[in-house]
């Protein structure tokens, strides 16, 4: 049983809700680690084919529970002990990671959705990378993520005047996939994470790990790794149905496998 999450699963979706609503739900060492666990058991599930993380009550995340933090600790450990090992969970995860960003996502709070695959953005909620106003530096991620979703330049406005963006700015500069009014919050939020679980997830899940090589990899390396990852899909139950459903003339019917 989870004290600052909660664990849901219907029909191929996990949802991750931080749940310390009159807090934003700031991070806690207690949710990181429940997150870092909910993780682990969508990697283990094979039912499991799309995550939703969202927060309850009227925040996303207001980054680390600044009020639980004693001036003894060293962030350089604390980061490498309890964040860094989430974010790097979340990036080899194979399968489709949505961020429903209900409400402000602050400091790491951004970061977590940074670190999603899909940014959903309720119209009202806002963004703001708020490290520098502690006098810290972005981290879990963001200095990594950011640049690469918004560009350089906007990457270090952002981290640098640390100023609260809305939705619309957000899915104007890359960060959002898409903004949701928020009379149809729910049903859009569970519309497209259904879409995603009735995607060919193993196909979905080596275009995750394989499209972040880019970033890396010249082409040669990249057009390896692509012929590496096609021999996997090729595969895959969902490359066949797909093949035939084309054949066919009908929708195709994906099982993950
Ligand atoms: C909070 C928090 C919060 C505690 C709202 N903590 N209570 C840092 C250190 C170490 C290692 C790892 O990395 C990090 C990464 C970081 O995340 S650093 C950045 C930490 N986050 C922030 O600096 C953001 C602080 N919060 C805010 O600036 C505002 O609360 C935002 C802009 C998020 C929302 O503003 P409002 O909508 O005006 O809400 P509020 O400020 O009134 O907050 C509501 C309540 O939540 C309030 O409590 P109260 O008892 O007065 O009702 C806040 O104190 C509490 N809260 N964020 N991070």
């Amino acid at each position: 049983m989870y004290q600052s999450i909660i664990f849901e699963k219907t029909e191929g979706i996990a949802w991750i809700k931080l749940n310390r609503p009159a807090k934003l739900n700031a991070f806690t060492l207690e949710m990181q680690k429940e997150i870092h666990s909910a993780l682990i058991k969508c990697k283990n599930d094979d039912e499991v084919r799309a995550i939703i993380i969202t927060g309850e009550g009227r925040g996303f995340c207001s980054g680390q529970d600044l009020s639980s933090f004693g001036k003894s600790v060293n962030l350089g450990n604390y980061l490498r002990e309890y964040y860094n090992p989430m974010i790097e969970e979340m990036a080899s995860l194979e399968k489709p990671i949505i961020a429903a960003i209900n409400g402000v996502a602050a400091g790491a709070g951004l970061s977590l959705a940074l670190a999603c695959d899909f940014r959903i953005i309720c119209e009202d909620a806002t963004l703001v990378n708020a490290f520098i106003h502690i006098g810290l530096v972005p981290d879990a991620g963001n200095m990594y993520y950011l640049p690469r979703l918004v560009g350089y330049a906007k990457a270090l406005e952002l981290a640098v005047l640390g100023e609260k963006i809305t939705a619309h700015e957000a899915l104007k500069s890359g960060l959002a996939t898409k903004v949701v009014a928020r009379d149809h919050w729910e049903e859009e939020v569970l519309q497209f994470a259904n879409r995603l679980a009735n995607l060919p997830t193993r196909a979905i899940g080596l275009i995750k790990k394989y499209m972040r090589e880019s970033f890396e990899s010249d082409l040669q390396t990249m057009l390896e790794y692509e012929a590496r990852a096609q021999a996997e899909a090729g595969e895959t139950d969902d490359h066949k149905e797909g093949v035939m459903a084309f054949l066919e003339k009908r929708s195709p019917k994906f099982s993950g496998k």
